[in-house]
């Protein structure tokens, strides 16, 4: 408002100079139509001042109200920045979060309930006495996320231990009271029935890397002796943890084997 006053003073003394000077020039004008005259383009002038100042602030609106704007635009893409940031880090959090309850799982019980772990086989004693065949199909109703059980194939000395140290620990120490022939079927057998050929592993593993049978077996006496148990007749023979051909039709408790979960 003080430019436009003193856009107003100037304008007034170049105007009353300038066009007093041109109209004195004219001639045959009265005083009073000069005045007139000096009125109009006075009015003018201020006129066009005052169209000239809103233009301007309408100018200086426009730019402040862009700038507004454009803080505004990046105030909001700053907020969805960090949104998508949090979105991304608690997607991550959660990843990692699954990724190690799969770890802890895993670790803990890479077996089904009930199951033993031991290098990288589950193993379970079960203590009722059945048949080999009933074993078998037992063995078969359980099984991993990695598939079905089946009786123990043993492969190694360690594992001959560790599921002999599994039926007995299971079986009740050296009571042998009543359990003539006492033992635990396990996976090896004679598929044909005359109980002749090579013995094999019901899980389909190798039948030639280990075996752990007692001295003078596997002697298939009376020809019908075609399923595999571990021998227990005294408590001497827990150290041999050794393995007795036996008939089929024999009732043993059983240890059952299956991959694990992982
Ligand atoms: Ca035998």
């Amino acid at each position: 408002m003080k430019e436009l006053t003193l856009l107003f003073i100037v304008g007034l003394t170049m105007v009353s100079a300038a066009s007093l000077k041109s109209l004195d020039t004219e001639p045959g004008m009265q005083a009073e139509d000069k005045k007139a005259v000096l009125k109009m383009m006075l009015k003018s002038l201020i006129q066009n001042a005052l169209e000239d100042d809103a233009k301007d602030r309408e100018v200086e609106m426009q730019a402040e109200e862009k700038e507004m704007q454009a803080n505004d635009d990046t105030e909001m893409e700053r907020e969805m920045e960090a949104e998508r940031e949090e979105k991304e880090m608690d997607e991550m959090q959660a990843q990692e979060i699954a990724a190690r309850d799969m770890e802890l799982e895993n670790a803990v019980d890479p077996c089904p309930t009930y199951w033993v772990h031991f290098q990288g086989s589950c193993y379970r004693y079960f203590g009722d006495r059945v048949t080999w065949e009933v074993a078998r199909e037992s063995c078969k109703d359980h099984y991993s996320i990695s598939g079905q059980a089946e009786l123990a194939s043993i492969h190694s000395q360690q594992e001959n231990s560790f599921a002999y140290d599994l039926f007995l620990s299971a079986a009740g120490g050296s009571s042998l009271a009543g359990h003539t022939y006492y033992g635990a079927w396990i996976g090896f057998f004679q598929p044909t029935a005359s109980s002749t050929g090579p013995f094999q592993w019901s899980d389909g593993t190798s039948a030639s890397d280990f075996d752990s049978w007692l001295p003078r077996q596997p002697d298939n006496a009376g020809n019908n002796e075609g399923c595999t148990h571990f021998w227990r007749r005294n408590a001497g023979d827990d150290t041999l943890q050794s393995w007795n051909d036996a008939p089929c039709t024999l009732d043993f408790p059983y240890i059952c084997k299956v991959a694990p979960n992982n």
